[in-house]
């Protein structure tokens, strides 16, 4: 289920440090990418992934992240504390909402794969029959 995880965090040096490590995520990670240079508030996503599993953390500005799963049970996390990674399974339909100037950061469990993807909606919806 989709969730948020409070990641480890320090203070020192006049800032905070937040960390990714070991079984601080419910997955072994195999690609780690980021989104940047937003020039306007953008919609992004529109798809659902068939196997892979993802974390995203917001680094800076503001995202607001959309979530449905097949049964049709939806979420909404509002990301903007580097701190707080958001956290959710396979075969949930994605939708995000970036500011301008966000940062985000995004963890899977897998490789970069087109054909992982679910881009149409009534074909992730078929997913649960
Ligand atoms: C996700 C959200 C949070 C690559 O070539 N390699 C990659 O690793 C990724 C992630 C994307 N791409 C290409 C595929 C597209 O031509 O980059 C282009 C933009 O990808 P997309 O339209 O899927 O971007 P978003 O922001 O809608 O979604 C992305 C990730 O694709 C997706 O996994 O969960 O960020």
């Amino acid at each position: 289920m989709p969730r948020i995880i409070e990641l480890p965090e320090t203070e020192a040096k006049g800032g905070r440090l937040s960390f990714i490590e070991g079984e601080n995520i419910p997955f072994g990670v195999k690609r780690v990418f980021w989104i940047y240079d937003i020039q306007e508030e953008t919609e992004r996503g529109g798809h659902a992934h068939l196997n892979a599993e993802q974390v995203l953390v917001c680094l800076q500005g503001h995202v607001q992240v959309y979530l449905e799963n097949t049964k049709g049970d939806k979420y909404s996390f509002s990301l903007s504390d580097p701190s707080k990674a958001l956290y959710f399974p396979k075969q949930h339909w994605l939708k995000m909402s970036c500011d301008t100037g966000t940062i985000l950061m995004v963890l899977a469990s897998n490789e970069y794969n087109e054909e992982g993807y679910v881009r149409d909606y009534d074909d992730f919806k078929a997913l649960e029959l």
